[in-house]
Parts: C-alpha cells; sequence; structure tokens
C-alpha cells in the first residue's frame, strides 16, 4: 500500500503567509509588540461586532482567561462544573483555591444537566462553570433559573463555541461571563490566545485591569491581577482570520454533512444532527461507538485509525474526575457520574477541519466501517 501522510484530529486554518506579511512589517516598523497595541485594540473591536457581544478582553490563552473570569467576579467555596471536558476547566477552579464539585451531564448533549445540579448545590456553592461541550448549546434557560434561585454566578466555558448561535443571537451573552479560546487546535486560532466575554463596561474595566497586573492606570493596582495579555502578533492574526473565518466554519460543516452520510446506518455507531435554531461550528466531529451493537470498542476503533496514520482523538477521556489529582474529590467517587462515566468510554473525536479532502474522509470511515483502506491517490 502507498505511504499516506498521518491526518490529525485537527489542522489549524491559517489565512495567506503573504497578507499576515504586512500586518509583521507594521509590527517590526512600530516597535509595539504588546500592551494594548493597535491590533490589539482593532481585534477586540471587530472581534465583538463578529461574535454580537458587548465586550472581548482579549487574553493570552483560555485558561489564563478561565481564571481570570472567576478572580474577576471574586468566586469562592464550592463550583458546580462538568466532569466532561478539557482539564483546564478544573484547574481554573484549583488555582483560584475553590472546590470543584463535579456534577453529571446529559445523555443527549453531554453537558451539565440542570436536573441533577440543584441536588449538589450547597451553602459553600458560589457558581456554575458548564461547558459547551464540542460548541453545543447547554440548557442555558434551566441553568439561569436554578442560578437565580440559589444567587449563584455562571461562568460558561466557551472554549468549544466560537461563533455559536442560537436563534440568531450569541451563545455567548449567557451567565455573567463566557471564555472562549483561541488555541491552534481551536475553529478560531490565532496561535496561542483566548477572550472573556463581559455585559457591561465596569465588569469589561475589571477584566481588563486582571490581566494586566491589576494596574488601573500607570501608578495604581487595584487587584492581585496578572499577566495573561494577548500581543500584537497574536491580536494581527486574528484580524486576518476574522475574514476567513465563515468560510472555514463552511468547509467543517461540509465535512460533518459528508461524515453524516457515510456513517448513517452503521449500527453502534451514533453522533450528533445539527440542532434546530442552532447556527453550529463544527470545532469536533464526536462519534459515540457502542461495542455491542458495533462489534468492536471505541479503543479499537481508535487504534486501527492510529495504525493507518489517522490520529483521531479521545475527547475527552478519561473524564477530568478521574485524574489522580481530582478523583479523591466526593463528587469524583465512581458511579456519582454515570452518563460521563459511560459516554468517556464510547467517545472518539474524528478528524475534521477546513481542507480535510474527500478522499481522506472516505479512508476514515471506510477503516472505521472496517473496508479495505483506500490508499490515497497523490
Ligand atoms: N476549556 C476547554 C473546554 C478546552 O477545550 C480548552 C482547551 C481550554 C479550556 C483551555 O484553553 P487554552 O488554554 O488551551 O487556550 C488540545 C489543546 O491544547 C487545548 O487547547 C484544547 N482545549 C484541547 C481540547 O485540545 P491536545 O493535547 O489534544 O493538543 P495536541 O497538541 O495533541 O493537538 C491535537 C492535534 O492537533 C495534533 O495531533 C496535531 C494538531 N495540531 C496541534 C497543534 C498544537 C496542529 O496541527 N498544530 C498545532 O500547533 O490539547
Amino acid at each position: 500500500m502507498k505511504e499516506t501522510a498521518p491526518i490529525y484530529v485537527t489542522k489549524p486554518f491559517l489565512p495567506p503567509l503573504e497578507e499576515f506579511q504586512e500586518y509583521l512589517e507594521r509590527i517590526w516598523t512600530t516597535r509595539q509588540l504588546t500592551n494594548k497595541g493597535r491590533y490589539h485594540e482593532q481585534f477586540e473591536r471587530e472581534l465583538a461586532e463578529y461574535l454580537k457581544v458587548r465586550h472581548v478582553s482579549l487574553f493570552s490563552n483560555g485558561t489564563l482567561a478561565l481564571i481570570s473570569a472567576l478572580q474577576c467576579l471574586r468566586i469562592t467555596g464550592e463550583v458546580i462544573t462538568t466532569p466532561f471536558s478539557f482539564v483546564a476547566t478544573t484547574h481554573a477552579l484549583h488555582w483560584n483555591g475553590i472546590r470543584p464539585v463535579f456534577c453529571d451531564v446529559e445523555p443527549g448533549s453531554y453537558n451539565l444537566d440542570p436536573r441533577r445540579i440543584e441536588a449538589a448545590i450547597t451553602p459553600g456553592t458560589t457558581a456554575i462553570l458548564p461547558v459547551h461541550v464540542y460548541g453545543n448549546p447547554c440548557d442555558t434557560e434551566a441553568i439561569r433559573e436554578i442560578a437565580e434561585t440559589y444567587g449563584l454566578k455562571v461562568v460558561y466555558d466557551a472554549c468549544h463555541a466560537f461563533g455559536v448561535e442560537r436563534d440568531g443571537g450569541s451563545i455567548l451573552n449567557f451567565g455573567d461571563l463566557s471564555v472562549l479560546s483561541f488555541h491552534a487546535t481551536k475553529v478560531f486560532t490565532t496561535f496561542e490566545g483566548g477572550a472573556i466575554v463581559s455585559h457591561d463596561d465596569a465588569t469589561k474595566r475589571r477584566i481588563d485591569f486582571l490581566k494586566n497586573f491589576g494596574f488601573a492606570g500607570e501608578t495604581t493596582v487595584v487587584a492581585p491581577g496578572i499577566n495573561a495579555k494577548m500581543n500584537e502578533f497574536e491580536a494581527a492574526l486574528g484580524l486576518l482570520q476574522l475574514k476567513y473565518v465563515d468560510r472555514a466554519i463552511g468547509e467543517r460543516r461540509a465535512v460533518a454533512r459528508r461524515y453524516r452520510e457515510r456513517l448513517r446506518g452503521l449500527p453502534g455507531i451514533s453522533f450528533f444532527e445539527d440542532a434546530p435554531g442552532v447556527r453550529h461550528n463544527y470545532a469536533y466531529f464526536p462519534v459515540v461507538i457502542d461495542k455491542d451493537a458495533f462489534g468492536k470498542s471505541r479503543d479499537e476503533v481508535y487504534e486501527t485509525l492510529k495504525s493507518h496514520g489517522i490520529f483521531s482523538r479521545r475527547y475527552f477521556y478519561p473524564l477530568i474526575s478521574q485524574f489522580p489529582t481530582y478523583r479523591g474529590l466526593e463528587s469524583a467517587r465512581p458511579g456519582n457520574l454515570p452518563v460521563a462515566e459511560e459516554v468517556t468510554r464510547k467517545i472518539l473525536c474524528l478528524p475534521i477541519y477546513p481542507g480535510l479532502e474527500e478522499p481522506d474522509l472516505e479512508r476514515i470511515v471506510g477503516i472505521i466501517a472496517g473496508d479495505a483502506p483506500r490508499p490515497r491517490t497523490p
């Protein structure tokens, strides 16, 4: 069989290099490399407009944005969160001295299950930290109701939810704050990067102090802030990416549709369909593999794909609550999170990115289905 290039779960979309060159030349000329440079300011404005949100505060990555969002709201004590996410979600709590309380996810979306949140609330609970996992919107209405009833803050980890809309409005407008990631593996990348979306001027100001050591002017520090600023190179890339992101999401949509066509009907394989009224971003293409019906386990499919040079990922396995760092927590005990415990054994994220070619997709599906793998034509 012909040697083929490896295929990874994702491949970052980058704009034409010549276009970035122009931005680099300006950075070289002005020597403004970071600290609220021209591109930073322009990107913040244009991004807020693109996302249809009031305020964006740019960050150097999503993790520091999450940590700062919790700091900004002075969240303490216990926070209810999902075990089915990237570990940074829970780390952000730990770095704030907050005790994570894991709550199970819903069977249909794998997002935090609002019906289980109430049972996890104690007098120490101050907030909820849900994740729009894979970019699928949480049940924001039910979460809002619970938060209002119990006087809790809500910080959405929206690191997968760039550009996701429901009924024409941004999903980022829910909760007290939402946090984005622009990591290389995300739908929208600035190499590394992130942001906090906020809804009023005072909160935006406070977030901006926090990410710049707490400085509120040349000689005043109003909080023990951190250095989490986005630099000019990342902001310049962000500006350029805005020109291309709709096209990139369109290409992802086409890949997702093709996967669905080809996988539909395979017994034991299930996947998300588009939800009514939702503009999805197709950040991931997760499939759930039921061994009894399919004949092969998730791990067998993962290993087979790997042996063919196709690197799918088991996002999110293990659960955060199963890592040695967190498994000692009361809410992490086996059996407490049955839906999450099941999905983490069955989920596999297939490669999806703009430019994933049809023959490659056919090969991936062929290997999963157990057909003879087709060599790629040069
Ligand atoms: N909350 C949630 C829900 C998150 O998913 C994340 C990040 C965060 C918070 C934190 O945001 P950041 O602080 O990262 O901004 C990746 C990412 O490192 C991580 O950002 C992401 N979630 C997580 C879901 O996935 P890995 O360990 O799987 O990445 P890695 O390096 O194995 O990359 C996967 C594949 O992507 C590679 O096999 C090849 C391709 N790739 C990767 C990179 C980095 C490229 O083609 N180019 C690249 O530069 O964690």
